[in-house]
């Protein structure tokens, strides 16, 4: 057992560090308050390799490792949670397309997304099927050499500007989620569109979208894997995803304590700094505590996947806890904080806010207890 990053590792972090603080915090209020995506930052987190650290070299990725993905989630989360959840988020369809592709899928679809600054999404949600995914209405009918689409999914990260989403829709309605199969449709292609940018409460810098697919034919060759298994193919996928969720909690978290540290040091009340007072010094402690066994749920998890063992239940363990540790630490920040917490001018209310969505998205807290349950009793 080693606990120390290797050099590599350490190389990346600090990479992702100096990044994250020179070319993403300035921008980082700013664009959640114009709700606005940055390209400009996404290209340069392309041209930096950070798009495709745990891909493969010869498909455009930079062929590091998860841990370093979680460390550059993690840096990124610190300074701005939104560029953190787009980095992360973008990277699930091309792991499908790593694992479940062919080779020409991989040499076609990989190259533009891992190095090429374009994002890709992953549309599995639909109005009615949110934890239970299986309730998905899209379909995908075979016409020939095609698949015609229809239906709609809903809260798309990057759906309206990813050059390829992968969606998940019936082939074979009648076998339920047996027949779900799951289809690469790039963008342009006739009878696939966006909705409008949704208003969110966090996360304001990443864009999120309703999809809208009207008799959307798409080539047979676009099938990703065997079909009638695009729903366990999707349930693998969002355990790779939620070592990222599980990272952007950690890196929130830590920026909460980071903050809380400098407020507790230098506010004066009562004639000393607040941290002297034994009842606001301990919310310290306690941030402190559940954000260094956080870090290691997600390094583990992350780890665990780079040495191809299982880690489905380590993944949905540090994306519940990673959850949970953010929320905590973001609100205890601004209790810390008080009225300047609350306050726009300061980060606080930005993580306050950005931290809430980690408890719902790529499965919610409930779900996820779920799945830890069923993993714990040996029910699946
Ligand atoms: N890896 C591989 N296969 C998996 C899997 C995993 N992690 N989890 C489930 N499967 C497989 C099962 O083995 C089962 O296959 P078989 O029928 O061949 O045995 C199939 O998928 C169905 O699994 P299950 O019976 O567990 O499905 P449920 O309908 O009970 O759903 C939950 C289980 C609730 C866990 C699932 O729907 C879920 O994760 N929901 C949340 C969805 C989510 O995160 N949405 C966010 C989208 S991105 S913002």
């Amino acid at each position: 057992m080693d606990f120390q990053l290797s050099e590599e590792q350490q190389l990346i972090q600090q990479a992702a560090r100096d990044f994250a603080l020179k070319e993403v915090e300035p921008k980082a209020a700013e664009l959640d308050r114009k709700h606005e995506f940055s390209h400009e930052l996404f290209k340069r987190m392309a041209d930096l390799g950070f798009t495709g650290t745990c891909f493969p070299e010869e498909y455009g990725g930079s062929g590091g490792d998860d841990i370093s993905k979680a460390l550059i989630v993690e840096e990124l989360a610190k300074r701005c949670a939104s560029t953190a959840a787009t980095l992360s988020i973008t990277q699930i369809t091309p792991y499908g397309i790593l694992k479940f592709g062919t080779e020409a899928q991989k040499k076609k679809f990989l190259p533009p997304l891992l190095s090429g600054g374009n994002l890709a999404a992953f549309a599995l949600t639909e109005p009615q099927a949110g934890s239970d995914a299986a309730a998905a209405r899209t379909t995908a009918l075979a016409d020939g050499d095609h698949f015609v689409l229809n239906g709609n999914k809903c809260f798309i990260t990057g759906g309206a500007i990813a050059k390829t989403t992968l969606v998940f829709a019936l082939t074979e309605p009648e076998k339920g989620l047996r027949g779900m199969s799951a289809i690469l449709v790039e963008k342009g292609t006739p009878g696939f569109s966006a909705g409008k940018v949704e208003d969110k409460l966090g996360l304001c810098g990443s864009e999120t979208v309703e999809l809208f697919f009207k008799d959307c034919r798409v080539p047979k060759d676009h099938l990703l894997g065997a079909p009638g298994k695009g729903f366990p193919m999707a349930m693998e996928l969002l355990d790779f995803a939620r070592i990222g969720v599980a990272a952007q909690g950690l890196g929130i978290a830590e920026r909460a304590l980071e903050e809380s540290v400098t407020y507790l040091n230098n506010r004066v009340q009562f004639g000393k700094p607040i941290g002297a007072q034994q009842g606001l010094s301990w919310y310290a402690a306690e941030m402190k505590v559940r954000i260094e066994a956080l870090r290691g749920l997600v390094y583990k998890a992350a780890w665990l996947k780079s040495a191809k063992l299982p880690f489905s239940l380590d993944a949905a363990v540090a994306k519940y806890y990673g959850a949970e540790t953010a929320c905590f630490c973001a609100d205890t920040a601004l209790q810390i904080h008080g009225g300047y917490g609350y306050m726009k001018d300061m980060p606080i209310e930005r993580l306050f806010r950005d931290s809430r969505l980690l408890k719902i998205y790529e499965g919610t807290s409930e779900v996820h207890k779920l799945v830890i349950a069923r993993g714990v009793l040996g029910l699946k």
